[in-house]
């Protein structure tokens, strides 16, 4: 069918709409109303988001500081921070690696200007270098990646918002002499990775038992650095060097919060609410020079992350030169911060340019899919001219209009390689690869599948070899 320019409709948007409150509700709402001194409407939806005790809605809605739990409390922190403390002692090489989002962008520099802090104040010969991988390589800590990493000899490596899964890889680099620390928030699979330390709020084994599990990376990254202050304060208190250097810190930590849509209760919530009060008055360069480029003035909001800064973080990811939104959240230097951003930018249009006539060509498909199948529960869509660090945003639109799991593809018909993200619905959990989650088989070229998903997180990735005969997609891994 010729692709009409004109806008079909899909689906009408589904609401869930809840049941009148119970009397009990009605009344909770009416003491957390006085008890708060907040608005009747204010009280009814604290309510109905379970907040019914006055000490709950009290704490959710002050966002204080103090709210944080001790980071101490989460697991392998102790053995986190004496193998960092080693590094700083015996003068080591120590390499941070982040992934290319906006999350672990934010957690890689976070961890990278404390590293800065420390040297200036321990007299260490440390030496700290930050690595993001290459976007051909994909997200993570990939065999590429290791390789990558061999080539520094670090005698110790961070993964900031990776590694939990990155078994293969992290084996290799023990036994090339290079011992690990991962600090992740991902879902855990059924064994830890080899490492000094595995930080996550997920874990359960062993006695873990972190009280919220839905930190982000750099959320993580902040209690990490903020156990470190501990230590090098040589005190229970910090410093007022550590202190400041936190309160700054707690501005990337919001930023990867909100860009990594973590649910914004508990910890998170404090996060993103101090985050944007640090953003305002923070003087790193970077963070100036794309509040600047973005007009944001006076107290950032949580849509100007969102919308504005964290798409230009992640831009360099999907379109650009990769390493360039790292340089500008660790760059000293106003001028050099201004360029980076300015390039950000344009990688950020370039982006957006990109995502619209993805988006225009795979709604065309799914309308066509529905055509033919109306009772479709599914669509795996594909193309060789879509970007691959596009897809996944395209894909998220396409559940968003058509309220059906979205699998998209970017296929290289002379290998036969098939890159894919996909994103799932709510209640349907988010999928793997195509191998682990076992789907299929899958139906291409603009086919639909039964997609299922066995992991929780929402979105995924993967490549796919694509069999042009068959006209099938098999996972691959
Ligand atoms: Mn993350």
């Amino acid at each position: 069918m010729a692709a009409s320019r004109t806008r079909r409709k899909a689906a009408p948007r589904r609401w869930h709409v809840a049941p009148p409150p119970e009397p009990s509700a009605a009344a909770a709402a009416e003491e957390l109303r006085r008890a708060l001194r907040v608005s009747a409407v204010c009280a009814r939806i604290l309510v109905r988001r379970g907040y019914t005790q006055t000490g709950d809605a009290k704490a959710f809605l002050s966002r204080n500081l103090d709210l944080l739990h001790e980071p101490h409390l989460l697991p392998d922190m102790d053995r986190a921070v004496a193998r960092i403390a080693e590094a700083v002692e015996k003068n080591q090489k120590v390499v941070l690696f982040g992934d290319y989002d906006a999350d672990g962008l934010t957690a890689t520099a976070l961890l990278d200007r404390f590293f800065g802090l420390v040297k200036s104040r321990e007299h260490t010969g440390v030496q700290v270098e930050s690595l993001v991988p290459e976007r051909k390589h994909g997200y993570g800590l990939s065999a590429e990646a290791a390789t990558a990493i061999k080539h520094h000899k670090p005698d110790l490596l961070i993964t900031l918002d990776n590694g939990i899964s990155a078994h293969g890889p992290l084996d290799t680099l023990a036994h090339a002499g290079t011992e690990c620390i991962v600090v992740d928030h991902h879902h855990i699979g059924a064994n830890l990775p080899r490492a000094v330390a595995v930080i996550n709020p997920k874990r359960r084994d062993g006695g873990c038992n972190y009280p919220f599990t839905d930190l982000c990376g750099a959320g993580i990254a902040f209690k990490l650095a903020w156990a470190l202050a501990v230590h090098f304060s040589h005190n229970r208190t910090v410093t007022k060097e550590f202190r400041a250097f936190l309160l700054d810190a707690v501005a990337l930590a919001g930023i990867g919060t909100l860009a990594d849509v973590v649910p914004l209760v508990g910890e998170n919530r404090v996060l993103a609410h101090q985050g944007l009060l640090a953003l305002q008055r923070t003087r790193a360069p970077g963070l100036r020079a794309l509040m600047g480029l973005c007009a944001i003035r006076g107290t950032p909001r949580v849509s100007d992350v969102t919308f504005r800064i964290a798409p230009r973080l992640n831009a360099a990811g999907r379109c650009g030169e990769v390493t360039a939104a790292l340089e500008l959240l660790l760059t000293a230097d106003p001028a050099r911060a201004d360029d980076l951003a300015t390039l950000l930018d344009g990688y950020n249009a370039e982006r957006q340019d990109i995502e619209s006539r993805i988006l225009e060509e795979a709604r065309q498909q799914a309308l066509d899919v529905l055509e033919r199948k109306p009772d479709c529960c599914a669509f795996v869509l594909e193309s060789a001219d879509w970007h691959d660090g596009v897809i996944g945003i395209v894909a998220s639109r396409i559940v968003e209009e058509f309220h059906r799991p979205a699998l998209l593809l970017s296929v290289d018909r002379g290998s036969k390689v098939a890159r894919g993200s996909g994103r799932s619905i709510r209640g349907l959990r988010g999928t793997g690869n195509a191998e682990r989650s076992g789907c299929g088989p899958v139906q291409g070229p603009g086919g639909v599948g039964a997609v299922r998903h066995r992991e929780p997180a929402a979105a995924a990735g993967g490549v796919w070899r694509f069999d042009q005969q068959s006209a099938a997609v098999d996972g691959q891994g």
